[in-house]
């Protein structure tokens, strides 16, 4: 279930233990130094870093400070992927599955104000058909042949797979560990639990708080940016309305944000808002009512050392660069993120679509058919954790999904979470889930979605260096999707491009030819007026498994993974800035 990000106020307190932890894979005798939050694979040069499946534990000493008597303490873990046991002093005190959302373990009636205990978690990192995402179980390679049938190479696989290996059906590295911060909290014993927020345009802020262990009555105030109250009121379901209200707008609008500050008896706890309002309507997505075009590069949490670790520096430096780009959303392509990434981007003024780390159910035999429960349960917690956020404008249900093998079975299996996603949202945003290149005329999925996202590799995986025959199949393809009458955003397209590598004649992986294939794509989207987004594949280069067709990883990046800018980056640039300046692709 989700939990109040932690705050340190008044009433509660907070405790960082990112440090440097003890660290061992599962069966060795000694332990040596592991820095928290970080993901573990890249801190050593031992191959075993990167190569393990399996579990590995972290132990480090806790003390719950003295002045905290009374108090209902507890550790809060933000992410550990992909599923954690906990202990304190040897013995289990919890079990979390999913390695994207938080979740936290009570310790008050565990250990006294004052005392010190060994706290260990052991974080698994294998993944499955059972997982979220989704491995491949067995020696099956992402990409490249197979060479099925080669007696030699089938007993190499049957070899690895008696070795336990352990391989992602998704384009990014398996990052594990304790990968986001933890922490020891302190409320009062009688607490606020929960608050949900629901702003209209006019001002009236609907909300509602969830305590536990106390029935004190339920303050509420508003405040502005500037820290003045402009409303107040009590219980704990009810509405607040703002005198003439500041609207939170994308950049490069004004984010405005409001802050809830919810009291209950001993507690506090300070909510930050925005007031804004989405809708589709026709082949428009529209935010207060405006049409909003969407423009910026797909992310992943992914830098050099620290993996997919939270970084706050990196966080600040990316979302700078995404105003350098003029860009203004991105798709947390394919996990939820850090939830200081989310707090970075309402008050940037970044639009977010966020999404389940649904991802690797590509392939018939993989489909994952019993993981519609755990599934749910996953696309709850995370609406539970981001509705609050003005940023999320859309839910993803997950990424490139089979839709068009089996498509009623799909079908059946997406219909009821894209119910279950506009039941559990009280802000009721639109859902999509991201379509992969497919025989889009049998697939009922993607259509079927509130927008219509769709990842596209004309000129790069099909039609390969031909970029005046992908305009061509692009175009046939738009034109069918003309038909639908739907909003729809490119959510991926892009070419791998060894920054520094150039071509007169533009070849691929240059960075000229990067250019050239996003040109011809823009010329076809520009056409279109369903087409209301575009956002390329990726931002930054990132790390991926071993395989033939990465060279130290994925090289889409519009960025180096080092952040820095390759010829692709000053063409979407200058595209963007046009289009900020016109609200159009006029460029
Ligand atoms: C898409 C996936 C993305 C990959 C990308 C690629 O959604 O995760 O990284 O292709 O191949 O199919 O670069």
């Amino acid at each position: 279930m989700g939990t109040l990000y932690p705050q340190n106020n008044s009433f509660r307190m907070v405790q960082d233990l990112g440090g440097v932890w003890d660290f061992r894979f599962r069966g060795d005798a000694d332990w040596q130094p592991i820095a928290v939050p970080a993901s573990y694979n890249d801190q050593s040069p031992d191959p075993r870093f990167r190569n393990y499946a399996g579990i590995t534990e972290y132990r480090r000493k806790i003390t719950i400070p003295g002045r905290w008597k009374g108090m209902r303490v507890c550790v809060r873990f933000d992410a550990v992927a992909h599923s954690a046991r906990i202990l304190l002093n040897g013995r289990e005190i919890a079990r979390h599955r999913g390695g994207f959302l938080p979740f936290e373990v009570e310790l008050s009636d565990l250990l006294e104000a004052g005392e010190t205990a060994e706290l260990t978690v052991e974080a698994d990192n294998r993944i499955s058909h059972d997982t979220l995402p989704v491995g491949t179980e067995g020696a099956t390679a992402f990409f490249g042949s197979d060479n099925p049938g080669i007696p030699s190479v089938e007993a190499g696989k049957k070899l690895q797979e008696e070795r336990g290996i352990n391989r992602p059906a998704f384009d990014f590295f398996n990052y594990t560990g304790i990968q986001r911060p933890v922490r020891l909290t302190a409320t009062p014993r009688g607490y606020i639990r929960d608050i949900t927020l629901t702003a209209s345009l006019e001002g009236n802020v609907r909300y509602e708080v969830e305590t536990s262990g106390t029935e004190s009555e339920v303050q509420v105030e508003v405040l502005d940016a500037a820290g003045n109250t402009v409303a107040s009121c009590t219980g704990r379901k009810g509405s607040a309305v703002i005198p003439d209200p500041q609207l939170w707008e994308p950049w490069p609008g004004k984010p405005y944000l409001y802050t809830a500050r919810i009291i209950c008896g001993e507690d506090l706890y300070e909510q930050t808002f925005g007031i804004r309002e989405v809708r589709v309507e026709g082949t428009q997505f529209l935010i207060n009512g405006k049409p909003f075009r969407f423009h910026g590069p797909c992310k992943h949490e992914d830098s050099p050392f620290h993996g997919r670790g939270t970084d706050a520096c990196l966080n600040v430096t990316d979302i700078n660069l995404y105003h350098w780009l003029h860009a203004n959303c991105f798709r947390t392509s394919h996990y939820p993120y850090a939830e200081e990434m989310y707090q970075l981007c309402d008050r940037e003024g970044i639009v977010v679509v966020d999404e389940t780390p649904a991802v690797g159910m590509w392939a018939d035999e993989h489909y994952g058919w019993n993981l519609a429960a755990y599934h749910r349960q996953v696309l709850q917690d995370m609406i539970a954790r981001d509705r609050n956020h003005p940023c999320v404008v859309m839910w993803s249900l997950g990424n490139e999904p089979d839709t068009d093998t089996l498509p009623e079975k799909a079908y059946e299996y997406w219909r009821p979470l894209y119910e279950a996603a506009h039941r559990l949202d009280p802000q009721n945003r639109p859902v999509t889930v991201v379509g992969c290149q497919n025989r889009y005329e049998r697939d009922r999925v993607i259509c079927s979605m509130d927008v219509v996202l769709i990842n596209r590799y004309y000129g790069w995986y099909n039609l390969s260096g031909d970029l005046e025959t992908a305009k061509y199949a692009f175009r046939l393809e738009l034109d069918w999707w003309e038909k639908q009458h739907k909003p729809v955003i490119l959510s991926e397209y892009g070419a791998d491009t060894i920054a520094g590598l150039h071509g007169a004649a533009p070849e691929m992986f240059t960075e000229e030819y990067q250019v050239a294939f996003y040109e011809a794509m823009s010329e076809c989207l520009d056409e279109r007026g369903f087409v209301i987004g575009e956002m390329p594949w990726n931002f930054a280069d990132f790390s991926t498994c071993q395989g033939p067709m990465r060279a130290g990883g994925n090289r889409k990046g519009l960025f180096t993974r080092d952040r820095n800018p390759k010829m692709a980056a000053h063409y979407f640039r200058n595209r963007w800035k046009t289009m900020d300046q016109n609200g159009t692709a006029d460029v």
